[in-house]
């Protein structure tokens, strides 16, 4: 273990059982949605994980900390101080580490720090991915390389067309990654159940999930998986509803020169605040669906 990481105790306990862990990310609760939604948001994903048989593991930085499993204090910390915290993602952890600061964990670093930890699933809403334009700008997720290096299953809702999403699977495609969709022969677009693009495979139980990443996994290969699970029908939301508000987002960024890291938070924040808030529950709805997911593939992979 590195000198750098604490693990929770709960969190240690059950890894050094065999008990099933799942990570979650923390920039989904300073970045992707407001406060006190996202407090209590991520502390009821983490009670879901529990009553799915698995020991949830929140991750951040804090105080140059890398953190495995947070407490509530904590999570309510990352809440409140919101866009104020630094997004991290992998080239900020040296630096994050070194000057004692905190950061908000993406997908990319709560890939990393749960793989040091030892875990091997981590549920979430949406990935980065290849954004629109990017064959301009060249704005591409470092998730899409944590993805090709780093061994954990990403449990998520497909991603935003906020996104090209074409794009994003070619790039997948082209690292190695396999992209499951659980339950659907279509990569779900977040917020609706479809977006015109089919997955590699599916696949419609979490045994047969844990024995596909198993057999990644003891194939001895660096890589992790995608597993793409849609928002449950009731919760979905209507696409020309989105896509107009998506459209807009995306209008404005530009205008206002929005660019790096900003342009991910920026788009999520503006969608929230154009679909006065029903995206908002629709997002936490998914949220919780592949938390479920997660533990349930969790215990399959830790018999
Ligand atoms: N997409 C979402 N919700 C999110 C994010 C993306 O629908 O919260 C967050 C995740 O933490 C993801 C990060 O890893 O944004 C990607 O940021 P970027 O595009 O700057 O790599
Ligand atoms: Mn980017």
């Amino acid at each position: 273990m590195n000198r750098y990481l604490d693990i929770a105790p709960e969190v240690k306990a059950a890894l050094e059982a065999g008990k099933p862990v799942v990570a979650l990310e923390s920039t989904i609760i300073s970045h992707g949605m407001p406060y006190p939604k996202n407090v209590q948001t991520a502390l009821l994903v983490e009670r879901t994980i529990r009553e799915n048989g698995a020991v949830p593991a929140t991750i951040a930085v804090i105080g140059g900390r890398l953190k495995a499993g947070l407490s509530e204090a904590e999570i309510e910390y990352l809440g409140k101080a919101g866009r104020a915290v630094a997004k991290a993602s992998r080239r900020d952890l040296p630096a994050l580490v070194a000057r004692g600061a905190d950061g908000a964990t993406t997908v990319t670093t709560t890939m990393m720090i749960a793989h040091m930890a030892g875990i091997r699933i981590f549920a979430t809403g949406g990935i980065g991915g290849v954004h629109r334009g990017a064959e301009t700008t060249m704005d591409i997720s470092a998730d899409l390389e944590e993805l090709a290096q780093t061994p954990v299953m990403v449990v998520c809702a497909g991603a935003k067309s906020i996104l090209d999403l074409g794009l994003t699977l070619e790039y997948l495609e082209t690292k190695g990654v396999p992209v499951i969709g659980f339950g659907t022969e279509e990569l779900p677009a977040f917020y609706t159940r479809k977006s015109g693009f089919g997955v590699d495979y599916r696949v419609d139980s979490p045994e047969e999930l844990a024995a596909m990443f198993r057999a990644q996994r003891e194939m001895g290969y660096r890589g992790g998986m995608l597993v793409t699970n849609p928002i449950p029908e009731e919760y979905a939301m209507d696409k020309a509803v989105i896509d107009a508000a998506i459209e807009q987002a995306l209008a404005e960024a530009k205008a206002q020169g929005v660019r790096g890291k900003e342009t991910t938070p920026f788009l999520l924040a503006r969608v929230v605040e154009l679909t006065g808030g029903d995206s908002l529950e629709s997002n936490i709805q998914l949220v919780l669906n592949n938390a479920r997911l997660a533990a349930r593939t969790a215990a399959a992979l830790a018999e």
